[in-house]
């Protein structure tokens, strides 16, 4: 017999009250796993409810309008196969949905964009506290808190228009300053889509630059952009293609990225570090502890040292509000996490405060987590640098993009044995890439090398940690 399955709301922070704004199932509706089943829009932040099995809805326990908490009961679902996250074989076995790299995003506009809001926007509030990451791609995490650096936004208020949105559509809209009353929608019953948001900004977009006969030139006062259409092609007349639709992650974080890339004025530096040391010393209280259950991480070392570092050149600790920086006065480090739904970027809360055997089991139990997808959306959030360790992997030097509205992050490629040049002759030492990309607004060139060099001193010579 098919197992029953009671999806309740996950963890969502310090949330109550949290208003269902949607509901995309009715009983006898076949869902996949990690279908939206709901969704919960507060003043700050929306998120989907999602399916943790695929099946079939038995029945839908709350309705748009209803108020809930963590644990509020979402709906009944008859699995399609045995759900692996099902407590022993219970039939009637409760599941708290892990949101998946959803939208619990944090949504504190800058003055201007608070000002303009239209009807689409919901956040009025000025706190942000949490903010959804999700990745994809080559520079694949992203946090979608709204920044000072919001773009301004299409136009200004309108009057409140009805428009048939979900909560991430809105969202999108919201970071990329669409007014969706101006959005043309494809979806069923007049929703608009993820795609028809974005169709309006490519045509947007398009638009100046047909009208200004090809040239090349910015837009007179500087503001806008003016780019060149996007290619138009039919790929299959050049050969069979497969055309498959994007990820929810990737589609979410898309524009994320696109906007830091494009809003964010950031400097790659590189620089490489010693590490023979550290890594004799890793190795050896590894071989120590090796029937132990503590592993000590490169990637503990590094976070370890960079909160050193960001204490020492706290402006690499910051975010740009409006005139303002705001320095922190926490250390809360992100990281990237390769995971089979794309990339998402855990946090490590005051990593400042904790040991390296600490920093690695924690960074080891949150990267489990997010292969899982059972990251909530408060162990994704808050981050005020992030460090992307590809070491594992391989790469020489890459250019991180900066995870708004942090202002400089750090990429690590692997380590390698290089001959380095000691005064009288060449000596084999284990050498780390680093590559530290930096928003220059606040970030000057000078000191992001000096952070990295700093930074670089204290993987050479972990004692300076104690300085
Ligand atoms: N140089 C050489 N070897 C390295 C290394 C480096 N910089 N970093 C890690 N390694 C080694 C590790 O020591 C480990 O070997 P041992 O088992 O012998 O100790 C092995 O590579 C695997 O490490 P790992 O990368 O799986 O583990 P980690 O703790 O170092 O990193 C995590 C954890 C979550 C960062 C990693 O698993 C991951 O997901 N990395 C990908 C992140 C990513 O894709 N970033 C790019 C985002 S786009 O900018």
């Amino acid at each position: 017999m098919s197992e029953l399955i009671e999806v309740r709301v996950p963890d969502i922070g310090d949330y109550a009250d949290v208003p269902v704004i949607d509901v995309y199932v009715a009983v006898g509706d076949a869902i996949a796993a990690d279908g939206a089943l709901a969704t919960l829009e507060s003043d700050k932040a929306t998120m989907d409810i999602p399916a943790p099995v695929a099946g079939i809805v038995r029945e839908v326990l709350l309705k748009v309008g209803d108020r809930v908490a963590q644990g509020a009961r979402v709906a009944l679902i008859e699995a399609a196969a045995p759900a692996q996250a099902a407590p022993a074989a219970s039939a009637d076995a409760a599941i708290t949905a892990a949101p998946v790299a959803t939208s619990m995003a944090a949504t504190a506009p800058a003055p201007a964009t608070a000002a303009s809001s239209s009807a689409v926007s919901t956040s009025s509030s000025p706190a942000a506290v949490t903010a959804q990451v999700s990745g994809s791609g080559p520079q694949a995490f992203v946090s979608s808190a709204a920044t000072a650096i919001a773009p301004p936004p299409v136009e200004a208020a309108a009057a409140p228009v009805a428009t048939h949105a979900s909560p991430s559509v809105r969202k999108l809209a919201r970071e990329l300053g669409v007014d969706l009353t101006r959005v043309p929608a494809s979806g069923p019953k007049g929703r608009i889509l993820a795609d028809d948001v974005t169709a309006w900004v490519k045509s947007a977009l398009q638009a100046p630059a047909a009208a200004e006969t090809g040239s090349p030139a910015p837009a007179a006062g500087g503001a806008g952009l003016t780019l060149a259409p996007w290619p138009q092609v039919d790929f299959a007349k050049y050969g069979p293609v497969d055309s498959v639709p994007l990820s929810r992650i990737k589609k979410m974080s898309g524009a994320n990225l696109a906007r830091n890339w494009v809003m964010i004025p950031a400097v790659t530096y590189h620089e490489d570090a010693d590490i023979t040391a550290l890594e004799e010393f890793r190795q050896q209280i590894n071989r120590e502890n090796a029937k132990g259950n503590i592993k000590l991480t490169l990637l503990a070392f590094l976070i370890k040292s960079s909160v050193a570092a960001l204490q020492r050149f706290p402006e690499l600790n910051s975010s740009l509000d409006g005139d303002a920086l705001i320095l922190k006065k926490y250390y809360h480090i992100g990281f990237a996490a390769d995971t089979p739904h794309g990339l998402v970027v855990p946090v490590i809360r005051d990593a400042g405060g904790k040991s390296l055997a600490e920093l690695a089991s924690e960074a080891g139990a949150l990267a489990d987590k997010a292969r899982a997808g059972k990251l909530a959306p408060a162990e994704m959030s808050g981050a005020s640098f992030t460090i992307s360790s590809l070491g594992g992997i391989g790469g020489t030097a890459f250019s991180p993009i900066v995870n708004a509205p942090e202002v400089a992050i750090l990429g690590v490629n692997k380590a390698a044995m290089k001959p380095v040049w000691n005064g009288e002759t060449f000596e084999p030492r284990l050498t780390l890439p680093l590559s530290l990309s930096a928003d220059h607004r606040v970030v000057d060139g000078a000191l992001a090398t000096r952070f990295l060099a700093h930074l670089a001193g204290l993987l050479a010579d972990l004692r300076r940690l104690l300085l």
